[in-house]
């Protein structure tokens, strides 16, 4: 039996299109979830969205909509975004969905049914933007009259009936939970930050609302509807099924190995989240790891900035692959990170067109015109053929290294490293001036070359998959032969196979005209 590999990106609000937070983050979890895949894990990659609540509703009805018409218009954009994206998620769950509201009343009842729930009433400030209660303190009237909180969105006073959670009671648990599990959550900056809040003190959580009515219902009281964040978390263990059925097909997956999210919303998953499984009874995800923001030219994206870029014109000007690529290179996991279209253009050119590409057509063209359209034999090896080989055989154990702590640009980092030392091996070796000296020699050289390629290329799938399945049919290796299993010594290319001509993979990127910019 495989071990299991579960990871989920947050579900995103459909109140508008997706954006370019949203293609980013989906990236980032479909790389680390290819990665487990090819590296041998049974995995399973949740996505979706994120229906409910009271932006939703306020959303739908200055459309003049439904919130239901709203959540499937643009849960489909999500939806097509991930086709788009290539993304390899095995479901996309919608918390409007009957399983999942199923799940969340069940879990609602395992936590009253431990005490932890009581009605009273609320009186505080509300983000209907974050979706957010805040402390007075946390909040700040500006220049403009407004009252903002922690993270810049308007609040407002909301005060009416409400059930409680006894969040109060879990600081404790969850202090000991965070010290006996260091790896619970990621980076440590954010660590840090959860950690002195709930050493701060957690008072009970408000968790459902009777204003509106755009919700799961509360068991045996419909007139509340359940807090939109009790609802959305819970989507993370009702595509288990473990709550209804712990042999169910899919139960094996909880708890997830890791929940990977955005910065802003740290607090939900790693303080509320783990308390409420605690008190349901259930085990804890494994850990929770927070990205950073995108910046566009240094900014934070925001609509008012009118700087939100959509992701699909992003594709659509540079290509899929070329914007994964430089989403996973150029931005340091786990940190904001900065993206302009010089910068993604530089990227594209140095390491992909210049780079890999270059690297494969060169060596691949040679073999084609001077070995007789096959790979050829490998002589015996210099000392500087057994370098650059083991160089290339080293870089799994460096990228498992580096996934595990979601560290995906050092992992593409090391690979493209091995690209500039296989770059000044080929130009070092100068097979082209070997050819009528030392054909034998040559082959070798073309042979090692080619061997460096076909692995970079099993390497980045998880990163580029589409570009690199090319560069894998490129080196003739069958489909069966493309996972980590096949990396180093085991998968070594075959003298004989015969190759096609070289296509080019990854096309230098050439600006067009200023006027005719996307
Ligand atoms: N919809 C939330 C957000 O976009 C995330 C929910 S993850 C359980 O912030």
């Amino acid at each position: 039996m495989k071990d299991t590999f579960y990871i989920t990106t947050a579900i995103s609000y459909p109140n508008g299109k997706p954006h370019i937070g949203h293609a980013y983050e989906l990236i980032a979890t479909d790389a680390m979830a290819r990665f487990q895949r090819l590296d041998g894990r049974d995995v399973f990659f949740l996505t979706g969205t994120d229906e409910h609540g009271q932006k939703m509703q306020q959303t739908a009805r200055a459309e003049g909509i439904t919130p239901e018409a709203l959540a499937e218009r643009n849960s489909n954009e999500f939806r097509a975004m991930g086709k788009l994206l290539n993304a390899s998620n095995d479901d996309f769950i919608r918390t409007t969905e009957k399983r999942h509201h199923e799940t969340v009343q069940e879990v609602w009842r395992r936590m009253a049914a431990n005490g932890d729930i009581y009605k009273d009433s609320y009186a505080g400030w509300y983000s209907v933007r974050d979706e957010a209660y805040y402390q007075e303190e946390e909040t700040e009237v500006r220049a403009d009259g407004v009252r903002y909180g922690p993270q810049g969105t308007p609040v407002e006073w909301v005060e009416e009936e409400s059930y409680f959670f006894r969040l109060s009671a879990y600081a404790e648990p969850l202090l000991r939970h965070y010290e006996e599990n260091p790896e619970f959550i990621g980076p440590a900056e954010r660590k840090n930050e959860v950690i002195s809040f709930v050493k701060s003190g957690l008072k009970d959580l408000s968790i459902s609302r009777t204003t509106f009515d755009w919700g799961i219902k509360v068991p045996d009281d419909p007139k509340h509807v359940m807090y939109v964040w009790v609802d959305a978390l819970t989507n993370y263990i009702t595509a288990t099924g473990y709550v209804e059925d712990q042999n169910g097909p899919r139960a094996k997956y909880w708890p997830a190995d890791i929940h990977v999210i955005g910065k802003d919303i740290i607090r939900f998953h790693a303080v509320y989240w783990p308390a409420f499984l605690m008190s349901a009874k259930l085990p804890l995800p494994k850990r929770v790891y927070a990205h950073g923001f995108l910046l566009n030219k240094g900014e934070k994206m925001s609509k008012s900035l009118g700087n939100v870029v959509d992701p699909v014109n992003l594709v659509n000007h540079f290509g899929l692959d070329q914007v994964r690529y430089f989403f996973l290179r150029e931005v340091s996991f786990g940190h904001d990170g900065s993206y302009s279209e010089e910068a993604i253009a530089t990227r594209i050119n140095a390491d992909l067109a210049n780079g890999i590409g270059n690297l494969a057509s060169r060596s691949l063209s040679m073999i084609v015109k001077n070995c007789d359209g096959k790979i050829p034999d490998c002589g015996e090896l210099t000392d500087a053929d057994r370098e650059m080989l083991a160089s290339a055989d080293r870089l799994i154990d460096i990228c498992r290294e580096e996934m595990d702590r979601q560290a995906i640009h050092k992992a593409v980092t090391a690979i493209i490293a091995v690209v500039s030392e296989a770059d000044r091996y080929f130009a070092g070796q100068e097979p082209w001036a070997l050819k009528k000296t030392d054909p034998a020699r040559m082959a070798t050289v073309l042979y090692v070359t080619a061997e460096v390629v076909r692995q970079i290329a099993i390497l980045l799938q998880p990163i580029v998959p589409g570009s690199a399945a090319k560069l894998l049919d490129l080196v003739a290796v069958p489909q069966d032969a493309r996972d980590f299993s096949c990396l180093g010594a085991a998968g070594r290319l075959v003298a004989g196979t015969p190759l096609e001509a070289p296509k080019p993979v990854f096309p230098r990127y050439v600006a067009p005209d200023d006027d005719a910019k996307a």
